[in-house]
C-alpha cells in the first residue's frame, strides 16, 4: 500500500494503464472526470488510445461513447480524438483536436448545460454507463474516494457504471482532502427542497462513495492538471469590467444589490477571468461567489481576502495559479468548496442565492439573443457549459465580449445571431467595451436601440443602425422587425470575404 492508497481491497487492485484499459472495450459508455482541464485521468485514456490505434491497424472498429464533467485535456480528449476512438461526446470540451474532428463530422458531439448531465445519466436518457474512469487524489483505509481538483459528475459515474477504474493521481496535493462536499439530488417526484442557502455551505460529505466490489483496476498515477496560462487584461477586457463596476455600483447606489453584492459566476476564458481581476479595482468587500470554475483571478481574490467564500465544482488554474494554490492550501481549504457540478449548477440554488453571471459570448444580436458557442452558426468552438444554468436562473444575466473580433473584420453585435444559445428572455446586460446596455424592462425594439448605441463598435454602428432602420419600414410584424433575407447576411459576407463589412 502507498501513502496515497491506504485501503487493502483496493490497494490489491493495483495495476498498470495498459491493464486497466482492457476493461474499455468497443462500443462503451464510458463516464470521466475532468472538468476545465482539472481532475482528468492522465494515464488510462493515452493507454486506451494505443489499443484502439491497434485495432483501428488491425481493421477492426473501435469507438466509445465519452461522458465527462467538462473540458479535459490532451491527453484525454486530444488523443483519443487523433486516433478515431470517439464516436459520441458530451457535454463540453475545448480540445483543439476534437473541436476540428466534431466540426468535420467525424464525432457525435451533444452540446447539454452542464447541471443537468448527472440527472439525465440517472434518468437512463444516455443509455447505461459500462465504465467510469475518475481521478482522485487519495483512497482512505475505508474506501472512501479522496476527490481531485474538480468534481465535476464523479459521484453518478461511481453510482451509475457497472466497473470502475481509479487513477490516484500521487501529484495532487494531499491538502485537497476537507475541501470538497459531495451531496446528490433526489429523483422526482416530490423531490424535496436542497438544504443550501449560503455559497460556503456543507450539505453532505467529503468524500466520493464506490461500492468496492466494482473496482476492476486502480492505477498510480503522476502528472498535472492542463494549467493553460491567462492572457494579461487587455485594454478592452480592461474597459469591459470598469463598465460592470460601474453598473453594480449604480445597482448598489439604487438599493436593487447589497453593498457586497450577491454571489458571483463567473465563466470560462480570458474575458471573463480578467473582468474579475477589474473588479478587484470596484472596491466591493465580503464578496462571494456560487460558480463552477475557479479561475487565476478569483483564487487571488480568495487570496486577499476580498472574496470571503467560493463555491465551485472545479479549479481552473495557471502554473503560478497552481502554485499558490498549493503553497496556501490550509487557507483556501477553509474558504472554497467543490461540489458536484449538478449542485453548483442547479437553477434551484442558482435562483436562491441570487447569482450574477457574468459569462464570455461569441455574438449577441441586436434584441439580446446570445450565441455563446459556434462561429457563423455552424462550426463550434467549445460549448454552452454552465453559462445556461446560470443565465436563465440568476438575479442579473451578463454577457460580454469585445464589439469586435478577428482583428476588426467581424462585429459581434449582429443584426441576428447565427446561433442561439441565450435566448433575448435570459439576457438582462450585454457589455462590450464600448459599453454596457441594460437590457432589463425594455421591449424589443428599446432594446435594439440600447444595444446598438452602447456596445456596437463606432465602425458598424451605421450599418446596424441602416438594418433597424429599414427593417423598422419592411418588416411584416413590428414587434421584434426584421429583414429576414438579410438577417444572417453579415455572416455570409464574413464566411465570403473574411469581414462582415460592406
Ligand atoms: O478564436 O483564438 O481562433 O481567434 O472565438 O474567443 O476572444 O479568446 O474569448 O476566451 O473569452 O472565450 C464564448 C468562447 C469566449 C467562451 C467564449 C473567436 C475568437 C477566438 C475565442 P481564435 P476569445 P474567450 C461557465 C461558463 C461558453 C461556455 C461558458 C465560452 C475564439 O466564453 O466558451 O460561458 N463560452 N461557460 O477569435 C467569429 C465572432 C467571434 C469569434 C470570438 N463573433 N465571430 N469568431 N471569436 N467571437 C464555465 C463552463 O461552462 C465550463
Amino acid at each position: 500500500m502507498t501513502s496515497r492508497i491506504t485501503c487493502p481491497t483496493l490497494a490489491a487492485r493495483v495495476t498498470d494503464a495498459e491493464q486497466a484499459a482492457t476493461h474499455i472495450r468497443p462500443g462503451m459508455t464510458v463516464g470521466m472526470s475532468g472538468f476545465t482541464g482539472a481532475g482528468y485521468p492522465k494515464q488510462v485514456p493515452q493507454a486506451l488510445a494505443t489499443q484502439i490505434a491497434a485495432a483501428h491497424e488491425r481493421g477492426e472498429r473501435f469507438g466509445i461513447r465519452m461522458l465527462t464533467g467538462a473540458s479535459t485535456a490532451p491527453e484525454l480528449d486530444g488523443v483519443l480524438a487523433r486516433t478515431g476512438g470517439i464516436d459520441f461526446r458530451l457535454p463540453y470540451q475545448s480540445d483543439p483536436e476534437l473541436r476540428e474532428r466534431i466540426n468535420r463530422g467525424e464525432i457525435d458531439y451533444m452540446d447539454i448545460h452542464l447541471g443537468h448531465v448527472a440527472q439525465f445519466a440517472r434518468s437512463g436518457f444516455f443509455g447505461p454507463i459500462d465504465v467510469a474512469l475518475i481521478e482522485v487524489a487519495a483512497i482512505r483505509p475505508d474506501g472512501a474516494l479522496v476527490p481531485s481538483t474538480s468534481v465535476g459528475n464523479n459521484a453518478t459515474w461511481l453510482e451509475l457504471a457497472d466497473t470502475v477504474i481509479l487513477e490516484v493521481n500521487a501529484d495532487q496535493p494531499a491538502g485537497l482532502e476537507g475541501m470538497h462536499d459531495i451531496a446528490s439530488c433526489p429523483a422526482p417526484p416530490h423531490r424535496p427542497p436542497i438544504p443550501l442557502t449560503t455559497p460556503g455551505q456543507r450539505i453532505g460529505e467529503p468524500y466520493l462513495r464506490v461500492d468496492p466490489s466494482k473496482v476492476v483496476a486502480v492505477v498510480e498515477t503522476h502528472g498535472p492538471d492542463r494549467l493553460t496560462p491567462f492572457a494579461a487584461p487587455d485594454d478592452a477586457s480592461r474597459r469591459i469590467a470598469g463598465h460592470l463596476v460601474e453598473f453594480f455600483r449604480h445597482e448598489v447606489a439604487r438599493g436593487r444589490l447589497p453593498a457586497n453584492l450577491l454571489p458571483l459566476q463567473s465563466g470560462v476564458g480570458n474575458i471573463a477571468n480578467a473582468v474579475l481581476e477589474g473588479l478587484r479595482e470596484g472596491g466591493f468587500e465580503q464578496l462571494t461567489a456560487y460558480t463552477e470554475v475557479i479561475q487565476d483571478a478569483m483564487l487571488g481574490m480568495i487570496r486577499d481576502g476580498l472574496i470571503t467564500t467560493a463555491s465551485a465544482t472545479a479549479l481552473s488554474l495557471s502554473p503560478a495559479g497552481v502554485a499558490d494554490f498549493v503553497a496556501r492550501i490550509d487557507h483556501y481549504r477553509q474558504r472554497i468548496v467543490l461540489r458536484p457540478q449538478e449542485i453548483s449548477n442547479h437553477a434551484e440554488l442558482i435562483r436562491r442565492l441570487g447569482c450574477l453571471a457574468l459569462n464570455g459570448m461569441v455574438e449577441a444580436d441586436i434584441y439580446g439573443n446570445v450565441n455563446s458557442t459556434h462561429v457563423a452558426g455552424t462550426r463550434i468552438i467549445n460549448g454552452i457549459g454552465g453559462s445556461g444554468d446560470f443565465a436563465r436562473n440568476s438575479f442579473i444575466a451578463c454577457f460580454m465580449t469585445p464589439s469586435t473580433a478577428k482583428g476588426g473584420a467581424v462585429s459581434t453585435i449582429v443584426p441576428m445571431v447565427s446561433h442561439v444559445d441565450h435566448t433575448e428572455h435570459d439576457v438582462s446586460v450585454v457589455v462590450t467595451e464600448q459599453g454596457l446596455a441594460d437590457l432589463r424592462g425594455l421591449s424589443p425594439r428599446q432594446r435594439a436601440h440600447a444595444i446598438i448605441k452602447h456596445c456596437a463598435h463606432p465602425d458598424f454602428r451605421p450599418q446596424l443602425q441602416d438594418y433597424v432602420d429599414r427593417a423598422y419600414l419592411h418588416s411584416r410584424g413590428l414587434h421584434t422587425p426584421h429583414l429576414l433575407p438579410e438577417a444572417l447576411s453579415w455572416h455570409q459576407r464574413f464566411l465570403d470575404t473574411g469581414s462582415m463589412r460592406v
